[in-house]
C-alpha cells in the first residue's frame, strides 16, 4: 500500500488507474485498503481544480473534453477526466466509447481519461468518483474534470464534488430557454453554448445572450464576483473561445479563494459527504445485516397485526443500530 501510494504521488498513470480499481471495488478487503489509501494520500494536501460538466446527449460534451483538455495540456496543464454515469443502461460508461472519440487527449501524456464505473446505484457512484478525484489530485493533476450527461440528480451530485460547475447548452432553435431547470440553472457557474460556428453560430450567441438574461435575473450568490455566472459561446469542434472560457474560470476561482469561498465550498462539501457516509452506511446495515434485517422483519409484522405501535417499534430498531431514537 506504501508502494502504491508513493507510486501514485510520483504521478505514476498505471499506479493511479489501479488505486481507482481499488475504491471502485466493492469487495470488504479492497475497501479497506481503498480507505488506507486515501487516507494516506490526503496527508500530500495537493489539490486540483475540480471542474463539473454537465450537458444533454449530444450537446458536444465529448468533443468539448478533447478540445478543452488538449488546450490546457497546451499549457502544461495536466488534466484527469472522469465520469458519472446515471444510466446503467448505456454499457459500459458514457466515456468508455468515447475513448476513441477523444482520441487525441488519451493519447496526450499529460492527460488521463477513466470511463464511469458501471454501478446502479448513484449514491455508490458519487462515492467511488469522489474518492477517485482525491487519487487524481494525489497524483499531481492541476485540473479534473468530471461529466454528467444532463439527467436528474447526476448535476446535483457533481456539482457537489466540484469548485466549478460549467453547463455545456446547444443553440435554441427559437427564442425558447431550452427547458433548464431553474434549480440547475442556479448551480452554474458559467453557462457555455456550444456550436457557435457555420451555421449555428447566429443562434448560438442569440443563445447566450438568453441564457445571459436568465443567468442575471438569479438571486446574487455570495460566491460570485460582479458579473458572473457568465454565459459564453464556444465551438468545441473549430476550438473557438475555449480560452476564454478557461481564463473566465481561472479567474472566478482565483477570487473565489481570495475571498474565501473556494475552502469553505470545499468544506461544506466535504461535511456533506461525511453526512451522506454515515446515512448510506446506516442504511447498509439496515438492508444487510441479517441479524438487524430478521428484527426489522419480525417488528414489522408486529406492526401490522397491531400488536405494538409503530414508533415504539422504531425506537427499539434505532436502538438496535445503536443510533437514538427520535426526541
Ligand atoms: N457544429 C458543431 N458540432 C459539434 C460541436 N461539438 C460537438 N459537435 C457535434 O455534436 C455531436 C455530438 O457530440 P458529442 O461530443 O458526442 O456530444 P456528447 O454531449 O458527448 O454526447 P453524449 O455522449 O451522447 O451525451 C457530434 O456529431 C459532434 O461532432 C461544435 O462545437 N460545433
Ligand atoms: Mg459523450
Amino acid at each position: 500500500m506504501t508502494d502504491l501510494a508513493d507510486k501514485i504521488l510520483a504521478g505514476d498513470r498505471r499506479s493511479l488507474a489501479r488505486g481507482i480499481t481499488m475504491v471502485e471495488s466493492a469487495r470488504a478487503d479492497h475497501r479497506a485498503q481503498a480507505t488506507a489509501l486515501l487516507d494516506r494520500l490526503a496527508g500530500a494536501g495537493r489539490q486540483a481544480l475540480r471542474i463539473g460538466l454537465s450537458g444533454t446527449p449530444g450537446v458536444g460534451k465529448s468533443t468539448f473534453i478533447e478540445s478543452f483538455g488538449m488546450m490546457l495540456t497546451a499549457q502544461g496543464l495536466r488534466v484527469a477526466v472522469l465520469a458519472v454515469d446515471p444510466s446503467s443502461a448505456r454499457s459500459g460508461g458514457s466515456i468508455l466509447g468515447d475513448k476513441t472519440r477523444m482520441e487525441r487527449l488519451s493519447r496526450d501524456p499529460n492527460a488521463f481519461i477513466r470511463p464511469s464505473p458501471s454501478q446502479a446505484h448513484l449514491g455508490g457512484v458519487a462515492r467511488r468518483t469522489r474518492e477517485a478525484v482525491a487519487l487524481c489530485e494525489a497524483a499531481g493533476f492541476d485540473v479534473v474534470l468530471i461529466e454528467t450527461v444532463g439527467v436528474g440528480q447526476s448535476e446535483t451530485l457533481v456539482a457537489e464534488m466540484t469548485d466549478l460547475f460549467i453547463l455545456l447548452m446547444a443553440p435554441a432553435g427559437g427564442d425558447e430557454l431550452q427547458g433548464v431547470k431553474r434549480g440547475i440553472m442556479e448551480m452554474a457557474d458559467m453557462i457555455l453554448v456550444n456550436k457557435a460556428d457555420g451555421d449555428l453560430k447566429p443562434a448560438a450567441m442569440r443563445t447566450v445572450a438568453d441564457y445571459a438574461g436568465a443567468l442575471r435575473l438569479l438571486r446574487k450568490r455570495a460566491q460570485d464576483p460582479e458579473g458572473f455566472p457568465k454565459a459564453l459561446p464556444v465551438s468545441a469542434l473549430e476550438e473557438q473561445g475555449l480560452i476564454k472560457a478557461w481564463d473566465e474560470m481561472k479567474m472566478l476561482a482565483d477570487w473565489r479563494r481570495e475571498h474565501g469561498h473556494f475552502t469553505s465550498r470545499r468544506a461544506a462539501q466535504a461535511r456533506h459527504w461525511f453526512e451522506t457516509e454515515v446515512r448510506e452506511g446506516l442504511l447498509a446495515r439496515l438492508h444487510n445485516d441479517p441479524a438487524i434485517r430478521g428484527r426489522m422483519g419480525d417488528l414489522g409484522a408486529a406492526v401490522a397485526a397491531g400488536e405494538v405501535a409503530p414508533a415504539a417499534a422504531a425506537t427499539e430498531m434505532l436502538r438496535l443500530l445503536g443510533a437514538a431514537g427520535p426526541e
